[in-house]
C-alpha cells in the first residue's frame, strides 16, 4: 500500500495522465474524476479522462463533466500515468478500456471499497473513507493544495452521494467535517446540489417506480426484500436502466427487511443486481459469491441467467446468511 507522498511525487514525475472510472458512474466517480482533473490540469500536465459509460444527466452540473470522454477515445492514447477512481477492480472499467488503455510507467488505484483489490502499481486503498472524494480530498489536504470553487463542488457531489446524503453508516464526523471544509471552499448552496442530483426525476421514473413496487415480494419471515424490473418496463416508461437507480432503498426502507434486492433484467437477458443490507448481513461478501463487489451494505454484481432464476440463486444464499446470524 502506497501514501499520498508516494502519489505527489509520482504526479510531480510524469507529464501525460488518463483517469477513468466503474461502469455505470455515479456522483462518487464522476466527482473525484473532475476534480483530480482539475488539479493536474492546473498543474500544467495532459490529462484525459475515459470513462465506458456516459456522464448521467443529473451530474452535468458539475464543472468539467464535458470534458469526460467516450472509451472509442481512449483508442491511440497510452498516458504516463494511468489513474482509476473508485473501481474494486481493474475489470470494472469495462472491458474495452482494460484493453487499450495501457500506461507507460504506472497504474495508479484509489478506491474506498471493502473488496477493492489492489491491482495498481501504487494503491491508496481507504475502506474506512466514506468515498473515493474524501481520499482525493485528505491527498490535496496533504499536499496544501488549494481546492477552488469548482473543485470543492466535485468532491461535495461525491460525499453526498455515496453517503446517501450523509445518512448511511459510512458516514462518520470527519465525512461532515470535510463536506463543512467544502461548503466553505465553495461556491454553492447544499440544497441546490441536491435538487440538481435527487429532484430532476423525469415522469418516466417515477411510473416505471410505480411498476416495479408491484413486482415486490418479501420473504416468509420478513427478512428478505426483492423486485424486479424488466426490458418490458423500461420501454413501456421510456426510462433506461439509470433511472433504476435509489429504487432498492425503497424497500431496503420496510420494516423488517434485513436484505434487500433489486434485479434488472439487461437487453441480453441477463441481470444486473443491487443489494442492500440492514448491518447484519454483509452483502459484499453475498455479492462476491457472483464475482460482484461493493461495500457490506450496498452492494451489487451481473449474473448470467434471467431475472428469475437470479433472484432465485440469491436468495438461497441470503437465506443461508440470514440463518447465520440468528
Ligand atoms: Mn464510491
Amino acid at each position: 500500500m502506497n501514501n499520498f507522498h508516494d502519489l505527489h511525487s509520482l504526479f510531480k514525475q510524469h507529464q501525460t495522465f488518463a483517469i477513468s472510472t466503474h461502469v455505470n458512474p455515479d456522483g462518487d466517480a464522476i466527482g473525484s474524476e473532475l476534480a483530480l482533473y482539475t488539479y493536474l490540469y492546473k498543474l500544467g500536465k495532459t490529462v484525459k479522462i475515459y470513462n465506458t459509460d456516459p456522464v448521467p444527466k443529473k451530474y452535468q452540473f458539475l464543472p468539467n463533466w464535458e470534458k469526460i470522454e467516450n472509451a472509442q477515445a481512449a483508442k491511440d492514447c497510452s498516458p504516463e500515468v494511468l489513474i482509476i477512481l473508485d473501481a474494486s477492480s481493474l475489470d470494472r472499467i469495462g472491458n474495452y478500456l482494460k484493453k487499450c488503455l495501457i500506461p507507460i510507467n504506472a497504474v495508479v488505484n484509489i478506491d474506498h471499497h471493502i473488496t477493492a483489490e489492489a491491482f495498481g502499481d501504487y494503491n491508496i486503498i481507504v475502506p474506512t473513507a466514506s468515498s473515493t472524494a474524501e481520499i482525493i480530498f485528505k491527498f490535496f489536504k496533504s499536499g496544501q493544495i488549494l481546492i477552488d470553487p469548482n473543485t470543492a463542488l466535485c468532491l461535495y457531489a461525491g460525499l453526498m452521494f455515496d453517503t446517501g446524503c450523509f445518512r448511511f453508516s459510512n458516514t462518520t464526523p470527519e465525512t461532515l467535517r470535510i463536506a463543512a471544509d467544502l461548503i466553505e471552499l465553495g461556491d454553492f448552496a447544499p440544497d441546490e446540489v441536491y435538487t440538481e442530483v435527487y429532484e430532476q426525476l423525469r415522469l418516466g421514473k417515477i411510473h416505471l417506480l410505480g411498476q416495479t413496487l408491484r413486482t415486490l415480494n418479501l420473504s416468509g419471515d420478513g427478512s428478505i426484500a426483492w423486485i424486479l424490473v424488466t426490458q418490458s418496463m423500461l420501454k413501456d416508461t421510456e426510462t433506461t436502466l439509470d433511472d433504476v437507480e435509489g429504487f432498492v432503498n425503497q424497500i431496503q426502507a420496510i420494516a423488517g427487511v434485513e436484505v434487500a434486492i433489486c434485479a434488472c433484467e439487461l437487453p441480453d437477458g441477463n441481470t444486473k443486481i443491487s443489494l442492500r443490507s440492514e448491518g447484519k448481513v454483509d452483502v459484499a461478501a453475498l455479492a462476491a459469491e457472483f464475482k460482484g463487489g461493493g461495500h457490506e451494505r450496498a452492494s451489487g454484481c451481473r449474473i448470467n441467467h434471467p431475472p428469475t432464476s437470479a433472484i432465485k440463486m440469491l436468495l438461497e444464499s441470503a437465506n443461508q446468511r440470514i440463518k447465520n446470524i440468528r
